[in-house]
C-alpha cells in the first residue's frame, strides 16, 4: 500500500486481502467471501469503480442489516434437461453462480443451448465477469437481473424498474471475448452513488427528484427516480429484464425486491437468468469459419476508429496488473472502518 494524500494505491494481492478480510470480519462465510472478493477485485482491476471495491461498503451493509444470509448453502437442481436452477438460499449471487456454472456449460454443450436461473440471491455486482467466463469457454452468453425499483418508465417519473443490466459475451478465438454489460437506466445507480460521495453533480437527464423534476443533485436523484437509457427503448428492455429474470424464473420483480428490503437499504434480492449457446450446435464443423466472419465485423468497427465495448476495461486490466489500483482515501478509510462498531 502507498499514498499519504487523497488517494491510496494497492497491489491486486493487497486489494484481495483487504476485501476478503473485511468480508470475513463482518461474518461472511469463507466460500462466499472468496467468490465475492474475486468479483470486486475484478471490477476494480478493470476500472469499473461503481462495481469494484466500493461494493465492500454495500455488501457489508447488506450483511450487517440482515439482508443477506452470510452462510447460505446454494442448492443446485435440474428443472428440465437444458435448465439448471440454483437456489441461493438468500446468499450473495456469486457463489450460486459458481455452483451452477459447470452444469450450465455441460448442458449448453449437450443441447446447443441451456439456461441457468439463480433464485433467492442478493445481487450487488456487475454481470460481465459471468458472461466473460462463459465466452472464454467458447460459448455465447447473455445475463440479466432485476434490481430494486429505482427507475421510472419512459414517460413517467415514478420508479417501477430496477437498473436491470444486460450483459452479452461472444467468443473470439485467440483474443479476449467481445463483451458488453450495461444498466438499462441511464447509468448504474452505483455511478450516481459515487457522484454523491464525491459531491459532484450529475447530468440533468439521469433522473428526477422526488417531485418528478429533472435535477443535477445526485442525492435528489437517489431519493427520486432514475431514467432509462434511450427513452422508450431502454424502458422496454428494462421491462423485459423484469419479466425474464423475475416471473419467468419464479422470482421477484424490482418492485417486490425493494418491498422485501423493507427500508433496510440492502442490495437487491431476487433472481438472475443466464443463457448460454454453443455455436457448434448450429454450425458443427463450420464454427471456426463463422467466428472468422464475426471478426470481419469487429474489424469494420475498429477500422474507423470506433472502439469495442470492453477495450477500455482490458486496457485498465493490463495497467492494474502492473501498477495495482488507486482508490480514493475516503473510500479506503471507510473500508477500514467496516465492522469496527
Ligand atoms: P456504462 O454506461 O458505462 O456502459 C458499460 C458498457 O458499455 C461496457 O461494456 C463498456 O465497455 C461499454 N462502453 C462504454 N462506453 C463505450 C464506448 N464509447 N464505446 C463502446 N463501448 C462502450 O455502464 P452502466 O453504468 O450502465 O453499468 C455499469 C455496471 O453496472 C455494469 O457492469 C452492470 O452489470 C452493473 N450493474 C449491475 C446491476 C445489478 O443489479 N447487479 C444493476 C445495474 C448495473 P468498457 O467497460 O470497455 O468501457
Ligand atoms: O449500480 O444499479 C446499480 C446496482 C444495483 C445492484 C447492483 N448494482
Amino acid at each position: 500500500m502507498n499514498g499519504g494524500g487523497t488517494d491510496v494505491t494497492l497491489s491486486l494481492d493487497a486489494l484481495r486481502t483487504l476485501a476478503r478480510d473485511t468480508l470475513l470480519r463482518v461474518g461472511l462465510a469463507p466460500d462466499h467471501a472468496d467468490a465475492v472478493t474475486e468479483t470486486m477485485v475484478a471490477g476494480e482491476r478493470d476500472g469499473c469503480a461503481s462495481h469494484g471495491i466500493y461494493r465492500l461498503l454495500v455488501a457489508a451493509s447488506s450483511i450487517e442489516r440482515g439482508v443477506v444470509v452470510p452462510d447460505a448453502v446454494p442448492v443446485v437442481s435440474e428443472p428440465a434437461r437444458a435448465l439448471v436452477r440454483v437456489d441461493g438460499g438468500g446468499g450473495f449471487a456469486q457463489l450460486a453462480f459458481a455452483r451452477g456454472l459447470p452444469g450450465l456449460v455441460a448442458k449448453a454443450r449437450d443441447f446447443g443451448i441451456a439456461a441457468l436461473a439463480l433464485n433467492n440471491v442478493v445481487h450487488f455486482a456487475a454481470l460481465w465477469p459471468e458472461v466473460e467466463l462463459l465466452a472464454d469457454q467458447g460459448l455465447v452468453a447473455l445475463a440479466f437481473t432485476p434490481s430494486h425499483a429505482w427507475v421510472a418508465p419512459a414517460g413517467g417519473t415514478r420508479p417501477v424498474f430496477g437498473t436491470n443490466p444486460i450483459a452479452f459475451g461472444w467468443p473470439r478465438p485467440g483474443r479476449a471475448p467481445f463483451v458488453f454489460d450495461f444498466a438499462t437506466s441511464m447509468v448504474a445507480r452505483g455511478e450516481i452513488e459515487l457522484h454523491r460521495r464525491a459531491g459532484r453533480p450529475v447530468p440533468d437527464d439521469w433522473g428526477y427528484d422526488a417531485d418528478g423534476n429533472p435535477t443535477t443533485d445526485a442525492a435528489a436523484v437517489l431519493a427520486g427516480a432514475m431514467r432509462t437509457f434511450g427513452g422508450h427503448k431502454g424502458s422496454a428492455l428494462a421491462a423485459m429484464v423484469e419479466l425474464i429474470a423475475g416471473p419467468l424464473i419464479g422470482d421477484m420483480t424490482s418492485a417486490e425486491s425493494i418491498a422485501a428490503d423493507g427500508g433496510r437499504g440492502g442490495s437487491p434480492i431476487g433472481g438472475e437468468l443466464i443463457l448460454a449457446v454453443d455455436p457448434a450446435g448450429f454450425l458443427g464443423d463450420a464454427v471456426a469459419a463463422e467466428l472468422d466472419r464475426a471478426e470481419a465485423m469487429f474489424a469494420s468497427i475498429e477500422d474507423q476508429g470506433a472502439r469495442l465495448p470492453s477495450s477500455r476495461r482490458h486496457a485498465a486490466r493490463a495497467r492494474s496488473l502492473v501498477e495495482g489500483v488507486t482508490i480514493p482515501r475516503a473510500l479506503y478509510d471507510d473500508i477500514l472502518a467496516i465492522g469496527a462498531g
